[in-house]
């Protein structure tokens, strides 16, 4: 067996579905992203999602946190619906996933991770949220680490799911080194989608896409500015955006991995050294201008 060829991310391959904003559109017709996250002491990764994936276009944005965080969150972001699930001690409980049907049918893409951290029943939790989110799925941080518990609940998915880990996450869930995910960079994110039927986001310099066909991209752009914590929050949140916008998967993420590297090249004025990650979020509207 060959491996089959990666190819190059360009904006060729998804420029199609990057439309502008129609005259008669409205906020419903531009999707309902929930951002699951957030818990004490990582209140800002649910935060920088959410911001993330309004400027990526999203027509609403709920962020669910644990219900003691719902006062500092709703401060934080304006723009943003939020929404307190169960949770004990700034953490969300077991049982406290069970919410999610309560309000399924409004929203139309999730995703979960980003500040969730680690809690007592945390992978009935996520089990839960598999189940009763019948539309696109982001997972990342501690959704995957709590997923690297039992991967094979990933079976449950009925619907587009896109895994974003980093080599250190990757390395968790594939129950190897980060130099072993370092050195089959291709292999290992190709072999996770197709054997659960989900797309990989492997994130790093040139980040590797790897779908459930077997198909595979890498991504050129990017820039060290990104090295700092908040940036694969902000990934997600676009992420979430896309799908939640009904772009399909295949196109989707590319497109957004693309404009998150993009955005992070462009949010370098002076020392890349000092780019702060609300600056990068600043700059998905202009990246998205750059190659509309
Ligand atoms: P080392 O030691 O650095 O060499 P974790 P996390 C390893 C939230 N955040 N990139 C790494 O190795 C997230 O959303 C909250 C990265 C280490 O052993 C999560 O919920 C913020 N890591 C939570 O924090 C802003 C790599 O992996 C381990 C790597 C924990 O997420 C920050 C790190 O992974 C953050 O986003 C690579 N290329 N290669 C906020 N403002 O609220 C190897 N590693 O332990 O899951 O920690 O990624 O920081
Ligand atoms: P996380 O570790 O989850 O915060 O994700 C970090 C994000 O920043 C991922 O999208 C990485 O691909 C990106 N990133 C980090 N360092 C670099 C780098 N040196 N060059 C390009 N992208 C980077
Ligand atoms: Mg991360």
């Amino acid at each position: 067996h060959q491996a089959p060829q990666a190819r190059l991310n360009t904006p060729e391959m998804w420029k199609a579905y990057l439309k502008p904003r129609s005259p008669w559109g409205h906020k419903g017709s531009y999707g309902h992203l929930l951002v699951v996250g957030g818990s004490r002491g990582m209140l800002g990764a649910a935060a920088l999602s959410g911001m993330a994936g309004l400027r990526a276009g999203a027509g609403l944005v709920t962020v669910a946190v644990p219900e003691q965080q719902e006062q500092a969150i709703a401060a934080k972001l304006t723009e943003a619906l939020v929404w307190g699930w169960p949770g004990t001690d700034g953490f969300f409980t077991a049982s406290g996933s069970q919410v999610l049907g309560e309000r399924a049918d409004r929203l139309s893409a999730v995703a979960v991770g980003p500040g969730v951290g680690r809690f007592a029943g945390e992978t009935e939790w996520l089990k839960e949220i598999l189940v009763r989110s019948p539309f696109p799925m982001v997972l990342d941080a501690d959704a995957l680490n709590i997923l690297s518990e039992d991967p094979s609940m990933l079976h449950i998915r009925q619907h587009p799911t896109v895994l974003t880990p980093h080599p250190g996450e990757m390395a968790r869930l594939a129950g190897c080194t980060v130099q072993e995910v370092e050195q089959n960079r291709h292999r290992i994110p190709r072999e996770w989608a197709q054997f659960y039927g989900v797309t990989v986001v492997l994130k790093g310099t040139h980040t590797v896409i790897a779908m459930s066909d077997g198909r595979q991209v890498v991504n050129p752009t990017g820039s060290p500015a990104l090295a700092k914590g908040g940036s694969g929050d902000i990934l997600t949140g676009i992420l979430g955006a896309l799908l939640a916008r009904k772009i399909p998967v295949h196109a989707a993420v590319p497109m957004g991995v693309y404009i998150h590297g993009l955005a992070g090249e462009r949010a370098v004025s002076d020392s890349a050294h000092s780019v702060l990650a609300t600056e990068v979020i600043d700059q998905i509207g202009p990246a998205i201008h750059q190659i509309s």
